[in-house]
C-alpha cells in the first residue's frame, strides 16, 4: 500500500471509513522526554482535546498556547474482525508540521508538511476484534527547510517560540478529520479525469490506477441516478450526451463510479463526484467551459474562534454563505492547501478555487508585508537549506495536485505566496516547481504564483512562468495610504502600465489589496482603519482594476478577520476581513455585494 493515497476516504461495499473525531489524550512535551520515557507505548497525564482542532486557543495559558515543540497525542480504536485480510490505514487529514506515527508501539510512519493527507498503513501492526492504541507525536517548528518557511526562537528562559516568515498564526496539531479506513488489497489506488467538450456532448477521458490485474469498468450516473455513460478499461473516454456542465453558481456533479471486478465478484468499488467543465487561458481570458469568467471573490484563511486552524464544518457553511451572498465565485486558498470538505462544498456550490500550496514565507522577514517594498535583500533562494526546501516543495505541489486534480472547483495552482523574486537565483528553483505541476496535472490547469509588491513588471525573474499574472498589492494600505490616497492611485497605475508594457495579451488577477478596518470604527472624514477609509481604499483600487482590460480578477484580502502572531503592526490579528472573525459583514461588504451583483460574469471578457 502506498503511504501517499489521496484519494477521499469514502465507503462502498468494499470500502470502510470510520471516524476516529473526538476527544484523544494529550500531552506538550515541554521537557523533550516524551521519546526516552516511551510515550509511544502511552501518553502520561489525564489531558484530553478535540480532534479535529489547532491545540492553541482552548487553554488559558500564554505558555500552552505559544509552545513550539513535539505534543503528543492518543487514542484507542476498534479493528473489527470482519476487516482481517484487508488492508487497514489511518489516514489523517493533515497533522501540522510533522508527525511520527506509532501503533501499538510500533512506528507506523513519519510525515512532513502539515497541510495535506497521509495514509498510514497499519495492516500488520493491528489486533483484530481488538482495541488498539495509536499515538501520534506532532511537531510545530519552523523552518528553512520545509513549507511554510520561518524559524523557532529559544527565548533566554529556555522557553522556544515560533517565529513565522508569514502573517498567519502558527496553529498546529492534529486539524483536520482522521479516519480509520479499510479496502481490499487489491483496489482503486487513483483515478483521474479530463474533459473536452463537444457542442452540447462532452467526453470524460478518465484513467485508473489499481493494485492489481482484474478487469475495471466505470460508470457515470448525473444528479437523478440516471446511467450516463459507462466504459470498460484502465483508461478509456466516457460519451456524455447534453452533458450538464458544471459552472459558477451551478456546481451540478456527476457520480463517477469505478469498479474492479473477477467475473460476477465485485473486487473493489470506489466512487466519487465530478464536474464537467474546461478551463484554459485565451489571451487576456481565463475561460471556463469556453467563456471568459471574471474572477470576484476572496483571499481566505481556515481560521475561526477556538478552534483555530482546525477544521470546522460549522464555520464552513457559514462561510459558503456569506460568499453567495456577497456575490464573489471565487477564493483561493491561501496560503497552503485546505481541508478536503472544502473543496467538496466548492464542487457543490458552483465556486471556483484557486488551490495554493503552503510555500510561503520565502522572504525572510517577520514583516514582509511591510519590508517587501523597502528595498530589503535576503538572498532566499541562494541559501544552503534550499536543495532540502526545493525537495520538499515538489513533493507538496504534487501531494496537493494528486489529491485536488479531479474537484471542479479547482480552476488553478498557486505555487507561491510572496517569494522573493527579484534575485535571479529563484529562476531555477521555479522553474522546477512550475515544471512539476504541469507534469503531475491531468488537467495542465493554468499556474501562478502570488507576487510580492517589489516584484513588478522590471523586478519580477519568474513572472515569464505563470500562465496568468497575480499580484498582492497595497497601494492605500502600506504605501501611500490616507490622504496620500491620490498619490497612491497614482503610483498604482504607473506600475500598471510597466504590467501593460511587459505583458499585455496575459490575464492579470489581483490575489490580495486590502486595508485593516476596525469593525468598531467609525469615522467622518475618514480615517486608515476606520470603516470609512476601507470603502475609500477599494473605490480607489476597483477604479484602476476596471480600467485596465487585462485584469481579469479581484480576490480581495480577507475574507475574515484572522489571527497572526501578536505585534505592534497587529491588533489581536489581522483586520484586513470584509467580514469579522465572526463572519459578520463590516461596512464594506454591502459595497462588495452591489459591486459584484453587478459586474456581469464576463465583465472584460
Ligand atoms: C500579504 C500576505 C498575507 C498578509 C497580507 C497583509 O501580502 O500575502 O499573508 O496577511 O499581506 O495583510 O499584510
Amino acid at each position: 500500500m502506498r503511504t501517499c493515497q489521496m484519494l477521499y476516504p469514502a465507503e462502498s461495499s468494499s470500502r470502510r471509513a470510520v471516524s476516529m473525531d473526538g476527544m484523544w489524550k494529550f500531552s506538550l512535551d515541554e521537557r523533550q522526554e516524551g521519546e526516552k520515557n516511551g510515550w509511544k507505548n502511552g501518553v502520561p497525564g489525564r489531558e484530553m482535546i478535540p480532534v479535529p482542532a489547532s491545540f492553541q486557543d482552548f487553554y488559558t495559558d500564554k505558555d500552552t498556547r505559544e509552545y513550539t515543540g513535539d505534543v503528543w497525542y492518543e487514542t484507542d480504536f476498534f479493528v473489527p474482525g470482519e476487516w482481517e485480510g484487508m488492508e487497514v490505514g489511518i489516514r489523517f487529514g493533515c497533522a501540522t508540521h510533522c508527525a511520527q506515527v506509532y501503533v501499538n508501539g510500533k512506528e507506523a510512519a513519519y510525515h512532513e508538511g502539515g497541510f495535506l493527507p497521509f495514509l498510514v498503513p497499519v495492516t500488520e501492526l493491528v489486533a483484530y476484534n481488538a482495541f488498539n492504541k495509536v499515538v501520534v507525536r506532532v511537531n510545530n517548528e519552523l523552518s528553512e527547510t520545509r513549507i511554510p518557511c520561518g524559524a523557532v526562537k529559544v527565548l533566554k528562559n529556555g522557553k522556544k517560540m515560533s517565529k513565522p516568515y508569514f502573517d498567519f498564526y502558527n496553529y498546529s496539531g492534529l486539524q483536520r478529520p482522521v479516519k480509520l479506513v479499510a479496502f481490499p488489497r487489491e483496489h482503486v489506488e487513483d483515478y483521474s479525469v479530463r474533459f473536452e467538450l463537444d457542442g452540447a456532448d462532452a467526453l470524460v477521458h478518465y484513467t485508473v490506477e489499481t493494485t492489481g490485474e482484474h478487469p475495471v469498468s466505470v460508470e457515470l450516473y448525473d444528479e437523478e441516478q440516471k446511467l450516463a455513460a459507462s466504459a470498460s478499461g484502465k483508461e478509456g473516454t466516457l460519451h456524455v450526451a447534453d452533458a450538464h456542465r458544471w459552472d459558477v453558481g451551478d456546481g451540478y456533479l456527476y457520480e463517477f463510479r469505478i469498479r474492479i471486478a473477477d467475473g460476477e465478484k465485485l473486487i473493489d468499488e470506489y466512487a466519487d463526484r465530478i464536474g464537467i467543465r474546461t478551463v484554459e487561458i485565451a489571451g487576456r481570458n481565463i475561460l471556463l467551459n469556453g467563456r471568459p469568467v471574471y474572477l470576484k471573490g476572496f483571499g481566505k484563511h481556515e481560521d475561526s474562534d477556538i478552534a483555530g486552524r482546525g477544521f470546522n464544518i460549522n464555520v464552513m457553511k457559514r462561510d459558503f454563505e456569506c460568499m453567495k451572498w456577497i456575490g464573489a465565485n471565487c477564493f483561493r486558498t491561501s496560503h497552503y492547501p485546505y481541508s478536503e470538505e472544502i473543496y467538496r462544498m466548492a464542487d457543490r456550490e458552483g465556486i471556483l478555487i484557486i488551490d495554493e500550496v503552503a510555500a510561503v514565507g520565502m522572504f525572510r522577514s517577520l514583516m514582509n508585508f511591510a519590508e517587501a517594498s523597502s528595498g530589503k535583500q535576503t538572498s532566499f533562494f541562494t541559501s544552503p537549506t534550499i536543495p532540502q526546501l526545493l525537495a520538499h516543495h515538489l513533493q507538496c505541489v504534487e501531494d496537493m495536485i494528486c489529491r485536488d486534480k479531479n474537484h471542479p472547483s479547482v480552476i488553478a495552482w498557486s505555487l507561491f505566496n510572496e517569494p522573493e523574486t527579484t534575485d535571479v537565483s529563484s529562476t531555477a528553483y521555479f522553474e522546477k516547481i512550475f515544471e512539476k505541476a504541469a507534469e503531475v496535472d491531468p488537467q495542465k490547469r493554468p499556474r501562478t504564483f502570488a507576487m510580492i509588491g517589489n516584484s513588478g513588471p522590471d523586478t519580477c525573474k519568474c513572472q515569464h512562468l505563470c500562465d496568468f499574472l497575480s499580484l498582492n498589492r497595497y497601494y492605500g494600505w502600506y504605501l501611500l495610504g490616507g490622504y496620500e490616497l491620490s498619490d497612491a492611485e497614482e503610483a498604482f497605475r504607473q506600475e500598471m502600465d510597466g504590467w501593460v508594457k511587459k505583458s499585455p495579451e496575459r490575464p492579470l488577477i489581483f490575489t490580495e489589496y486590502g486595508a485593516d478596518t476596525s469593525a468598531a470604527e467609525h469615522k467622518l472624514p475618514s480615517v486608515m482603519w476606520s470603516q470609512e477609509y476601507q470603502e475609500e481604499y477599494l473605490e480607489m483600487s476597483h477604479r484602476v482594476f476596471d480600467s485596465y482590460d487585462f485584469v481579469a480578477g479581484e480576490l480581495v484580502w480577507n475574507f475574515a478577520d484572522f489571527q497572526t502572531t501578536e505585534g505592534i503592526m497587529r491588533v489581536n490579528g489581522n483586520k484586513k476581513g470584509i467580514f469579522t472573525r465572526q463572519r459578520q459583514p463590516k461596512a464594506a461588504a454591502w459595497y462588495f455585494k452591489k459591486r459584484w451583483e453587478s459586474l456581469p460574469r464576463d465583465y472584460k471578457g
